[in-house]
């Protein structure tokens, strides 16, 4: 089987790179870089019409969207138990993974590019600050799901083991301290962003995008 994985560094491609590492995949790693538009070159968008990482292409069939990515990856390697197989465990997990990436993600996206929602520059100075003042309470939700899964004697979100939720939320919170959000704010969350980052598949995935965990510069 052949596996390509189209990501981006910093991205939330990171979710699906940290798990073909944890998975032990081989597979070969493409970096889009997204300061450079490439996700828009003709080359890429051969690959995913619209434009945006992660794409995993398996024996040359492409699958994009995170949600498909990690059940993919997930059916592949059922050794790797991502995904608890207990109906309401499972239930879950899906409902953790959706809010992350239908709520939690665009909303950073509203910050990060607000020039996607509208053409009028004031409009995306409003855009971005409403969004911006919006990042805390969910990174505080977030902060909640950690504290609730180590209450319940859980180490990671996903239960037993470091997996999508752990990397998608550790991607959350780095893309908080780009928008000026202490990570410390939320220092059980931090905590865990940190842990996550030293398990060592997903310190190859971070090693891959040479990433800095904390972004954060305090102001003036
Ligand atoms: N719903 C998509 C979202 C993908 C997405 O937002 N990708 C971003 C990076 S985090 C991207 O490629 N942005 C570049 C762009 O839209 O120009 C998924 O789940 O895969």
């Amino acid at each position: 089987m052949s596996l390509k994985l189209y990501y981006a560094s910093g991205a939330c491609s990171f979710v699906p790179h940290t798990m073909l590492e944890l998975a032990g995949a081989t597979f070969e790693p493409v970096a889009v870089k997204l300061h450079k538009d490439e996700q828009n070159s003709p080359e890429y968008r051969a690959v995913n019409p619209r434009g945006q990482v992660p794409a995993l292409v398996v024996d040359g069939q492409v699958i994009t969207q995170i949600m498909a990515i990690v059940a993919w990856i997930d059916g592949q390697f059922p050794e790797s138990a991502f995904i608890p197989r207990d109906a309401l465990a499972r239930a879950r997990f899906v409902e953790a993974l959706a809010w992350m990436n239908n709520t939690v993600h665009p909303t950073f996206t509203h910050i990060f590019m607000p020039y996607k929602f509208t053409d009028d520059a004031p409009a995306q100075q409003a855009i971005k600050a409403h969004a911006r003042a919006q990042y805390p309470a969910l990174l505080a939700e977030l902060q909640a799901r950690v504290q609730d899964a180590r209450a319940t004697g859980h180490d990671w979100l996903g239960g037993a083991h470091c997996g999508p939720l752990d990397a998608y939320a550790l991607t959350l919170l780095r893309w908080g301290s780009i928008a000026g959000i202490n990570p410390e704010d939320t220092p059980a969350l931090w905590a865990h962003a940190q842990r996550t980052a030293q398990v060592p598949a997903v310190a190859r995935a971070i090693e891959r995008e040479r990433l800095q965990l904390n972004l954060y510069k305090p102001a003036g």
